[in-house]
């Protein structure tokens, strides 16, 4: 299984550049930690990937909730990209037909193809939602999640649906992976990553459910750990928990491969 195996080993045989370089990070870097930076001004987006970009492997951005968003913005999170040595992964979870999310991908305002280098969506339209997104996506080297399950209470995202996802992702190389709470699938090295994970909260008032990093890295061989509020949260040094959680992250994935 690759759960079985180490990140260097998954990036050197990988066949997408995308999650080569993702793996390659996450060797370089002891981190399968991923900060869901929700904050809302530009400066503070920047500031708190500034400070917690030395601890990540991936930035997840929301980047419809800053309310000053300009193209400056998007240099400027580039170059700590460059810096801390991190992808950028904006969790836009497109949903609606081919041609539209062609034109919500690489238009608009956010311009998201020209700086995202991981974006995800929803397969609820059907295939050609992958197809749309590819043909924006390919040629400028991006990768494809699925939304194969959400972390959320009472989340509709299950069974044969979820299937559906599996089998979506494993026959479009544009698609590196899967939101979701497991491993889904031995084909491809498709990667998980799953939000959701806290180790001090159970959830918060609208529905979010928190997992620990041992639960869903060592027993279900997801990949990626994405957390946000428990390291951002109020009363909380960002570093202090970053790290808390990189280290917490890292040895759940050193207790899978029996390290
Ligand atoms: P939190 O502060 O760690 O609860 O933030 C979780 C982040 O992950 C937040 O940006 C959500 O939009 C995102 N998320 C999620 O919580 N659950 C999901 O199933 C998916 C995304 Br997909």
């Amino acid at each position: 299984s690759f759960s079985q195996q180490t990140y260097a080993a998954r990036g050197e045989a990988h066949s997408h550049p995308v999650a080569k370089e993702l793996f390659a990070i996450m060797e370089r870097k002891q981190s399968n930690l991923s900060l869901a930076a929700d904050v809302s001004t530009k400066s503070e987006l920047l500031a708190l990937a500034d400070k917690v970009g030395p601890y990540i492997c991936v930035l997840k951005t929301h980047i419809d909730v800053i309310s000053d968003f300009d193209q400056d913005l998007v240099a400027q999170l580039q170059a700590l990209a460059a810096k801390h040595d991190f992808l950028i992964f904006e969790d836009r979870k497109f949903a609606d037909i081919g041609n539209t999310v062609k034109l919500q991908y690489g238009g608009g305002v956010y311009r998201i193809a020209d700086w995202a280098h991981i974006t995800n969506c929803h397969v609820i339209p059907g295939e050609g939602i992958i197809q749309g997104l590819a043909e924006v996506g390919v040629p400028k080297g991006r990768g494809l999640l699925l939304l194969a399950e959400m972390s959320s209470k009472g989340m509709l995202a299950t069974g044969a649906y979820t299937d559906k996802n599996v089998e979506m992702a494993v026959r479009n190389e544009f698609v590196i992976g899967f939101i979701g709470s497991k491993r889904f699938t031995e084909e491809r090295d498709l990667i998980t990553m799953t939000p959701g994970v806290g180790l001090h909260a159970a959830g918060d008032a609208l529905g979010q459910q928190y997992r620990t990093p041992e639960l869903i890295v060592t027993e279900n061989g997801s990949d990626i750990i994405i957390v946000g509020r428990g390291i951002y949260g109020a009363g909380k040094d960002p570093v202090v928990e970053a790290k808390r959680y990189r280290d917490a992250g890292w040895a759940a994935y050193l207790n899978r491969l029996g390290k």
